[in-house]
């Protein structure tokens, strides 16, 4: 809905006391006028308060295997891959770089997302280590499956996809 206060039909503002002595005229714009604000702010509010159809929420990531020998990087506490993926009934390695300085970090791959399930079963938990270093995990070879790769110790922001297919 478009609201345009008429600026030429209905006549001056109300305070334009030079121009319109008219009291019924005064009158009626400052009978009029409020309703006006009142209809735009109730509009306005709606609109505002319509819900949001498209959300913010980021899809899956996808990605697919290339070899047996996966890296990653850990860098201000976040891994620096959203998706990691191998072949499935083959043994593989994580090559790991941890980069943050004296804090702790590792490579864990679970059935499911730790964020939302805490009991989820470990498929593979690489050693802690110290940065910055890297180290290199022997991992045993996994059913086809769509899993997710944490730090177990800052599960909520370490985390990734991690496909076996
Ligand atoms: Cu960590």
């Amino acid at each position: 809905m478009i609201l345009r206060v008429p600026s030429k039909n209905v006549g001056p503002l109300p305070g334009c006391d030079t121009l319109d002595k008219n009291p019924v005229h005064r009158k009626l714009w400052l009978t009029v006028l409020p309703f006006f604000f009142l209809v735009a702010a109730v509009c306005g509010g709606g609109k505002a308060a319509a819900p949001t159809t498209g959300q913010t929420e980021t899809p899956p990531a996808a990605c697919a295997p290339s070899g047996t020998s996966l890296e990653v990087t850990a860098d201000d506490f976040k891994f620096d891959k959203a998706c990691l993926a191998v072949a499935a009934n083959h043994a593989f390695t994580i090559r790991f770089n941890n980069n943050d300085y004296h804090v702790d970090h590792n490579v864990a791959i679970y059935a499911e997302d730790r964020r939302a399930s805490r009991s989820t079963r470990a498929l593979f938990k690489g050693a802690f280590f110290f940065g910055p270093k890297t180290m290199t995990y022997d991992v045993p070879a996994l059913p086809q499956g769509s899993y997710y790769f944490h730090c177990d110790a800052h599960a909520f922001t370490m985390v990734g996809v991690f496909i076996v297919s």
